[in-house]
């Protein structure tokens, strides 16, 4: 017997590769956990006939010789089926999307990072010229969205969009697919969301804005992660930690979602047991008060700064400066000579603005050319530290609407950073020379 199977908690990525895998596996038997999450118990209990997954306990495992594990990449989120990991003699097939190696040894594997898991195997049935159904289409095109964030999440491939594109040619149901994906969200879900702004505390780790709100859960709460979605949207944070307490049961479920490029919640939450993508992810623990968790993700944060960027390695060095009695026409041989756009002021050592190009159309008449710089720069306070992050520098440089930041240490001028240093450092680009 052959079986197809995923992870616990299982989302439409999820339910999506166990119907595909039995495309390309016909004989095989798609067996989904117990449970399911919210929205995709209610498109089963209304599929039901088109779609006949079974659960666990319906199939006898001492028959099963060939197990396909899709959408994750460990045993322990298998549910009931891990038990198999002990059978030597159970043939294992792998197609996982899932950044980092898990624990499932495979005979065959299709491991790949994508943005949703149903991509990998959408890809393949492209290649075996399998058609799909409007319904099958839909079903794939929504696991597609829900795991890329309508193909916006940092995590999404070009392979993804190509499948995207399969899918609708293959007659994918867009008004299905928007209905089907409406979060299941009820008047219990606006109660936590309500309790989590108001216990909210905002911190600054690593010049990023952290918020962390704790809730008291009382039995057993769906969506969670929607309303954690939904409470970073409303705050506007770099990152929600929602940690949540059943004061019965002794355990907190963390989950984090992030908007920053820099903080990765799937490596944060890996620190902490759990598992995730870099925008989202979430983790159990046992046994912690809630104060201990905030310190835990905190320390896992500022355990990162290595890894990050800062302004000091994007910034140039030394500066070109002048003084702020220069003259305009020396001032503008100097750029010309340099081309540069613009250079900061300076007077008895102190910063005291910056001039450029863009203030040569100050000067109406041929005079204007003899007068000191001082009567022309733009007066500019706005610094940077060397220990900010690029995003820190490109919002300081958008809020005051410059080009450039002179970056500044105990009081002294040490580099300067450019809008074209900033948008090559996240684009990835390397600087024209
Ligand atoms: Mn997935």
């Amino acid at each position: 017997m052959q079986v197809v199977a995923t992870h616990r908690n299982t989302d439409f990525d999820a339910l999506a590769s166990l119907i595909a895998a039995t495309l390309i596996f016909p004989e095989a038997i798609p067996v989904i956990p117990r449970s399911v999450n919210p929205n995709v118990k209610a498109f089963l209990s209304i599929h039901k006939d088109i779609f006949k997954v079974r659960t666990p306990d319906e199939i006898d495992p001492d028959r099963i010789t060939r197990l396909i594990v899709v959408d994750v990449n460990q045993w322990g989120r298998l549910g009931r089926l891990s038990a198999l990991q002990h059978r030597d003699e159970v043939e294992v097939f792998l197609w996982d999307h899932h950044p980092g190696k898990g624990d499932i040894r495979a005979d065959q594997v299709c491991h790949e990072p994508m943005g949703a898991n149903i991509t990998l195997l959408v890809r393949e049935l492209k290649k075996r010229r399998i058609r799909l159904s409007p319904i099958q289409a839909t079903l794939f095109l929504t696991g597609l969205h829900e795991d890329t964030g309508n193909l916006m999440f940092p995590s999404t491939r070009p392979e993804d969009a190509r499948a995207a594109a399969y899918l609708m040619e293959q007659e994918a149901d867009l008004n299905v697919l928007g209905s089907l994906l409406r979060p299941a969200y009820g008047e219990k879900q606006k109660n936590v969301l309500h309790e989590m702004l108001q216990s909210e505390k905002r911190t600054k780790i690593r010049g990023y804005t952290v918020s962390f709100n704790q809730v008291d859960i009382e039995g057993h709460m769906g969506s969670l992660s929607v309303v954690v979605h939904m409470c970073r949207e409303i705050l506007n944070v770099d990152a929600v930690f929602g940690i949540f307490t059943g004061r019965k049961r002794g355990k907190s479920i963390v989950i984090g979602r992030s908007n920053a490029e820099g903080l990765n919640i799937g490596d944060i939450m890996r620190g902490l047991g759990g598992g995730g993508h870099p925008g989202a992810g979430s983790a159990m623990i046992e046994f912690a008060n809630p104060d201990t968790v905030e310190e835990m993700i905190t320390e896992l944060i500022l355990g990162n700064q290595q890894a990050s960027v800062r302004v000091s390695d994007l910034m140039s060095f030394p500066v070109l400066t002048v003084t702020s009695d220069t003259p305009m026409e020396d001032v503008r041989r100097l750029l010309r000579e340099k081309s540069y756009s613009g250079v900061p002021v300076v007077h008895d050592g102190r910063l005291t603005g910056v001039i450029s190009r863009r203030d040569f159309q100050k000067i109406k008449k041929d005079s204007g050319w003899k007068a000191p710089v001082k009567a022309f720069m733009i007066p500019q306070v706005t610094t940077i530290a060397p220990g900010q992050s690029p995003m820190q520098a490109a919002r300081l440089m958008a809020k005051h609407d410059i080009g450039r930041l002179p970056v500044v240490q105990d009081g002294e001028l040490i580099g300067i950073v450019s809008r074209a240093d900033v948008m090559c450092y996240f684009y990835d680009l390397l600087p024209e020379e």
